[in-house]
């Protein structure tokens, strides 16, 4: 859930590791009043239907069944200060009949737009319990509220509730992350041919013995540390190890080092060809206005999302915000951006662009032929990793401007929810009004460059097909020309994310790109050569993401066969682009191709080191030298354990992985009836500039690697999208093929 934070959401991260805080010095102070119900049961407050009465001298309510929000049913207290940066104890006693009723439990805004700064999911016993919970303000406000939400049960329940207490100045809450074992390896596998590397986290500065040992615990493989000195991103003074030479397939092998023993791994290929397929059938479950079947994710069933069925308004026919349009679209369809209800044009151009891609380079495009993913369209002879992203195709299609309005030819930047909803929330439950935000010329774009890549991809499985997106295309391009600078605006955020975007010469370029190689048709070629960013050095920290996208068209006219005078310039960019990526991964103690300035962490910061790394894995299939391949297969280290944290991004990947992704459909965390992720999805990962208030509230003065956690409500370090799982999958395909 994004919310704009103002100047408050990018608290100064201190370059300085996590470690004790000093405690506050202000005396403690409680915030609420009459917190033990002992002067009956003013100021507190009690939705509609729902009177306090006190019982045994605690506050009962009887919750009604058949309300669809945590919100729907609550008690709270208004008129509570808060004050940026001060930290709080919020507790209570809550017991519930029957067991098993959630208690949503907030701090937050008590009018619009009713943000959440606190908020934890405790599960109700019938005998009772207390709860205890410490967070830091990201805001100073007087108009903050304590409630305990206790809606969403279909069957009614009780609910009592005492000694409700909102602590201020308490010291800091101190959290020390579980990192394990100091030997940090690739928890999933290493290739057996591939490039074998692990980190040692000490205190010495001189080398030290190390073993490999098999899964009977046999010294296989033994030899020496290389001193690394203190590593930038994460702030520890670290050790490299180096198996590589050891080449024999096995599962349960461990490292041992300085008196540590990594967690276990295996040397074999089998976890990426998984992998390749879990990480696409990461969209199935993402698709808005289709049912999800049982029969093909087990476990993951649910109704169709925004069609038109209450209590949802439904994208059958959207209006636009007011005074942006006149007229309504059918936008049903598409993916779901990431754990909200939005669909965003841009996001969705890049991550249609880079499974497209991901088809298009592969050496064993039967490994996503039709059957692979267990999708509805499974079957129909077309490959299946096409008929997933030909469900988010053709909802991009639809956001483009009809003929015969104003701006026809453009397309709507986003279509999203009018405000933001909190979590869970089943997409088929959402509420709220849907609304077409204006057009943009950099989704116009999205939509050029990703239409007209798919009108040469799709030609041999649907010609009709191709022959629409190409014109789609060809309009939204020629529109794009005559509106070259309508900007989403970085304000344009209440409901969802803004997905901002001033910079276009780069969509300009990647559309230019993508039509001239469908087409050949001069006149793309003229913009491509014309075009200041054909010639730029455009291999920046991050290589490209939906907001920088001229890498996605300098790789294609780099390795999709075209006549354009003067590739083998191009060919070279992307080389030197990969060899800086090399150059950063070969001095970084834990092999990431990722050195962004001043140590800052961008959100999403996995994708983008998954992203640099399609660049590496380009130059190799330009060159077939082995050290882009090796330079790609170690970049999977990071993502699979050898980090900071000792912690896999992916899903059930690795022994200890991420699994409280935020999303409002696989919150688990907030609602045991719900499930985890599906297996393969990547958390968003460290984010230096920490924007929630859960981060916020644990993470304040994290060093790079360390801004991370795994809480559903830390949307900030921890949310998963269709562009970063597109990075995942497009990486994971490249790995299985080397095998
Ligand atoms: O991935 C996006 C990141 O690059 C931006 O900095 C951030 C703030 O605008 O938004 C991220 O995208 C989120 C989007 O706005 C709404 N859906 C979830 C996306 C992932 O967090």
């Amino acid at each position: 859930m994004i919310r704009a934070l103002g100047a408050t959401a990018l608290l100064a991260v201190a370059l300085t590791a996590i470690g004790p805080a000093s405690p506050a010095a202000a005396d403690e102070v409680e915030q609420l009043v009459n917190g033990g119900f002992t002067s009956g049961t003013e100021p507190w407050w009690s939705t509609a239907g729902m009177p306090i009465t006190l019982r045994d001298g605690k506050a009962c309510v009887d919750v009604p069944g058949g309300t669809v929000n945590r919100w729907d049913a609550a008690v709270g207290q208004n008129d509570i200060d808060l004050v940026e940066g001060e930290t709080y104890r919020y507790s209570f006693t809550a017991s519930g009949d029957p067991a098993g009723h959630v208690a949503r439990a907030i701090v937050g805004l008590s009018v619009a737009p009713y943000d959440t700064y606190f908020e934890a999911s405790p599960v109700l016993s019938v005998a009772g319990d207390t709860y205890s919970y410490t967070f830091t303000s990201a805001v100073t406000t007087a108009q903050a509220q304590v409630a305990l939400q206790v809606g969403g049960s279909a069957d009614p329940w009780g609910l009592c509730l005492d000694d409700v207490s909102l602590v201020g100045g308490v010291p800091p809450e101190v959290y020390q992350p579980d990192t394990g074992p100091r030997v940090r390896v690739n928890q999933v596998a290493y290739l057996p041919r591939g490039p074998k590397k692990a980190t040692l986290v000490t205190e010495t500065t001189t080398k030290l013995p190390w073993q490999l040992k098999n899964a009977a615990g046999t010294t296989v493989a033994r030899g020496h540390t290389v001193p690394r000195g203190v590593d930038v991103s994460s702030g520890q003074n670290v050790q490299t190890i180096d198996f590589s030479r050891y080449r024999k397939h096995g599962t349960g092998f461990t490292l041992v080092a300085d008196g540590e023993t990594s967690r276990p791994f295996d040397i074999d290929a089998a976890a990426y060809e998984q992998l390749r397929i879990d990480a696409l059938k990461f969209y199935y479950t993402q698709r808005s206005g289709i049912e999800i079947k049982e029969s093909l994710r087990p476990g993951y069933a649910r109704p169709a999302g925004h069609v038109d069925v209450a209590p949802n308004l439904g994208d059958g026919a959207v209006p636009c915000q007011s005074g942006v349009c006149d007229y309504k679209l059918d936008v049903t369809g598409g993916w779901y951006d990431a754990g909200d209800h939005g669909k965003y044009v841009v996001n969705g151009g890049i991550s249609t662009w880079e499974l497209l891609n991901q088809f298009e380079r592969t050496s064993e495009p039967a490994r996503l032929r039709d059957g692979t993913l267990a999708i509805p369209e499974s079957g129909n002879r077309v490959p299946d990793i096409l008929d997933e992203v030909r469900w988010e195709l053709d909802f991009l299609l639809k956001m483009q401007v009809p003929a015969g309005q104003p701006l026809a030819g453009m397309v709507h930047h986003k279509i999203h929810d009018a405000n933001w909803t909190g979590l869970p929330l089943m997409p088929h439950l959402d509420p709220q009004q849907r609304e077409l935000h204006p057009v943009s010329t950099a989704a116009t774009l999205n939509l050029a460059a990703t239409a007209a890549q798919a009108a040469r991809i799709y030609k041999r499985y649907d010609p009709a097909f191709a022959r629409r997106a190409l014109a789609a295309a060809r309009t939204a391009y020629t529109a794009a020309l005559a509106e070259p600078a309508r900007y989403a605006p970085e304000s344009d955020g209440v409901g969802g994310g803004a997905y901002n975007d001033s910079k276009v010469d780069d969509d300009f370029y990647w559309a230019a790109a993508e039509l001239y190689l469908t087409t050949g048709d001069k006149k793309y070629a003229d913009a491509i050569l014309a075009s200041p960013v054909h010639t730029a050095d455009i291999f920046g920290p991050g290589a490209f993401d939906w907001a920088s996208t001229a890498v996605a068209g300098r790789l294609d006219l780099a390795l999709i066969p075209n006549k354009l005078p003067g590739r083998s310039a191009i060919r070279d960019s992307i080389v030197r682009g990969a060899d800086k990526y090399l150059a950063i991964q070969a001095g970084h103690a834990y092999g990431v191709p990722y050195a962004p300035a001043n140590n800052m962490w961008d959100w999403g910061s996995n994708s983008t080191i998954l992203n640099n790394l399609v660049v590496v894995a380009s130059a190799y299939d330009l060159t077939h030298r082995d050290k882009y391949r090796d330079g790609v297969v170690e970049g999977m280290d990071y993502l699979f354990g050898r980090n900071a944290l000792n912690y896999s991004y992916v899903t059930g990947y690795g022994e200890v992985s991420s699994q409280n992704e935020h999303s409002r459909w696989y919150a688990h965390q907030l609602d045991p009836s719900l499930p985890n992720p599906p297996k393969g999805s990547l958390a968003g990962g460290a984010n230096s500039s920490i924007q929630d208030p859960v981060a916020q509230s644990k993470l304040a003065g994290c060093v790079g690697q360390f801004c991370y956690i795994d809480d559903i409500q830390s949307w900030s370090t921890n949310e998963l999208t269709i562009n970063w799982n597109s990075a995942l999958a497009w990486v994971a395909s490249f790995v299985a093929d080397q095998n």
